[in-house]
């Protein structure tokens, strides 16, 4: 099993002078650190322990202004070598070092009470009493980097204290921070981290997110070993060809196509260190984004973020606001942008399907865990109760509809293709309808009636619409114009008389119909307008002649 311990500790405490010790790399490989003699960038170097155990170490530096950089080394890392030096004592960078551990949920380790050669054996106890009071639990062992004191003792609490670690997600997908990218001549763009979950092969297929750049691996390095597969847990580097290192910029993360969103939101279960500001930057994977903290109940926040970051349900987030304030766990690594406290709830103790009621992107749930006890439908998924509901509601409506017409437009929404077939309802043209539903024409068969009864070779307006298109359809008038009827048997009269003077004469003239039925002039156009609808004439200049096929119709 790999893991990884990551140093923690004030400037000058002695990390990567024990670091050093314990594997005989010197971690500090930047000349502004070598000439400065403090840590500035993250170091890894690799440590094997006596009973066998392989660690990868990380080397965080102590400085103040580099705690955002102590944060990135520290995601990932699964035990924790927190360096006090035994004649200063734990001092700001300490704590502040352990609370962002503990933010993280690192919370096993050793404390290394450093240059022990430097002092004497009261001030060493002194130094021991307050490591012990400050991290409970944790082994305490006085080393000296100069004389080497102290180191098999230490190298045994190591192993000890990582035994009892596990990496849950050795088989998960594939997640890997990069903390660092280079060119290497011959190679291409190198990117380094460790790796989160899964594990990495020479050519498979990743994508550097939350870009959306699909990459094939070449070479996988482990601690510059070359590995067929490395593995969760494990310090890595890969060589991915045609990438440019410009689009591998610190915090992008290596992954599995599709398994890890990218979002600019992160639903969270905070906790506190200090008062939380709104405004905070927000520490996760290898990266740093400003965000504003939306507080949701007393516990929950949900995080907007200035730069869309790629996390899991789970993750540790650290918020610092010029210190370090708070930290949280990720619920929802890619939330809907209206949070309840309701939701917080329902989705942190992981009743993922009772935050849902109408329908959502399948793929909205895919990072929340298990969603069943939904009804699933094409690419949505959406509760039963959901689907009852509008089914009542549709039939509701229907009930009410024109009988003449009882049917209602289904819902104008994106998940309507793939709602309507479980409604049990009848999709014809336009509208649903109750299955074998037909017209009927109940109270209004008098005023059918009285309408027929009244209608002529002059057009009269008819108001009620669905009645008139009934009643058309039923073969009991004709449209004209814009809500205009005639008689069926004064339509066929008048379209007989057109005909045969077509046939007789060739063409027709408005003025010519118009004497041929004894009708007014707007009457003849609305009637010659029909035929052209129905395909039975056509213009021909000033006149109208049958098309071929009206002809045969007649
Ligand atoms: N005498 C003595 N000096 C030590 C020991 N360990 C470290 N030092 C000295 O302490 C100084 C600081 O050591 P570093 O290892 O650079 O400290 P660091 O914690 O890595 O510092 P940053 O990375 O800048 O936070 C160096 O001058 C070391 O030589 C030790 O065990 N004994
Ligand atoms: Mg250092």
């Amino acid at each position: 099993m790999a893991l990884t311990v990551g140093t923690a500790g004030h400037i000058d405490h002695g990390k990567t002078t024990l670091v050093e010790a314990l594997t005989g790399k010197n971690t500090d490989r930047l000349p502004q650190e070598r000439e400065r003699g403090i840590s500035i960038d993250l170091g890894y170097a690799p440590l094997e322990l006596p009973d066998g155990t392989q660690l990868s170490v990380v080397d965080v530096p102590g400085h103040e202004r580099f705690v955002r950089t102590m944060v990135a080394g520290a995601t990932g890392i699964d035990l924790f070598l927190l360096v006090i030096d035994a004649a200063e004592g734990a001092r700001p960078q300490t704590h502040e070092h352990l609370a962002i551990l503990r933010l993280l949920g690192v919370d096993r380790g050793v404390v290394a009470l450093t240059k022990s050669d430097l002092v004497d054996e009261e001030t060493l106890e002194l130094a021991r009493d307050e490591a012990e009071q400050l991290v409970p639990g944790a082994p305490v062992v006085a080393v000296s980097a100069r004389t080497g004191a102290g180191l098999d003792e230490l190298r045994t609490a190591l192993a000890e204290v990582a035994r009892g670690c596990e990496r849950a997600d050795a088989d998960g997908a594939t997640r890997l921070y990069v903390d660092r990218a280079f060119s290497l001549h011959g190679i291409g763009t190198v990117a380094t981290g460790t790796l989160w979950s899964g594990s990495i092969g020479d050519g498979d297929e990743l994508s550097i997110e939350p870009q959306g750049r699909a990459v094939r691996v070449r070479s996988v390095q482990v601690h510059d070993r070359a590995v067929e597969r490395a593995e969760a847990g494990q310090r890595v580097a890969v060589a991915l060809p045609g990438v440019e290192r410009r689009e591998l910029p610190r915090g992008s993360a290596l992954v599995t196509s599709g398994a890890f969103p990218a979002s600019y939101r992160l639903d969270v279960a905070l906790e506190e260190v200090a008062e939380i500001p709104s405004r905070v930057h927000v520490h996760h994977g290898t990266v740093e984004v400003p965000a504003r903290v939306v507080r949701i109940g007393d516990r929950w926040a949900q995080l907007r973020l200035a730069a869309p970051v790629v996390a899991a349900r789970g993750d540790r987030v650290v918020l610092r606001a010029g210190t370090t304030v708070g930290g949280g766990t990720v619920l929802d690594p890619a939330p809907p942008r209206h949070a309840s406290a309701e939701r917080m709830e329902l989705v942190e103790r992981g009743e993922i399907a009772a935050t849902v009621s109408a329908p959502v992107p399948v793929e909205s749930l895919r990072h929340l865990g298990s969603a069943d006890g939904l009804v699933h439908a094409g690419d949505w998924v959406f509760s039963q109760a959901w689907l009852d509901e509008l089914r009542a509601e549709l039939q509701r409506r229907i009930a009410s509809a024109d009988p003449l017409d009882p049917g209602v437009p289904p819902p104008a929404e994106p998940w309507v293709a793939a709602v309507v077939p479980l409604l049990g309802l009848e999709r014809r043209g336009a509208k649903l309808y109750l299955p074998g539903a037909t017209a009927d024409l109940g109270a209004r068969a008098d005023a059918a009636d009285a309408l027929e009864a009244g209608l002529g070779l002059d057009p009269v307006k008819i108001e009620d619409r669905v009645l008139a298109r009934y009643l058309e359809e039923q073969g009991r008038l004709v449209l004209v114009g814009d809500g205009y009827a005639v008689s069926a048997a004064a339509y066929a009269q008048a379209r007989a008389a057109l005909v045969a003077e077509c046939e007789a004469a060739g063409s027709i003239t408005l003025a010519r119909f118009r004497d041929l039925l004894g009708v007014g002039r707007r009457t003849a156009q609305l009637l010659l307008e029909r035929f052209d609808a129905d395909g039975l004439t056509r213009r021909a200049d000033d006149a109208r002649v049958l098309r071929r096929r009206g002809t045969i119709a007649s």
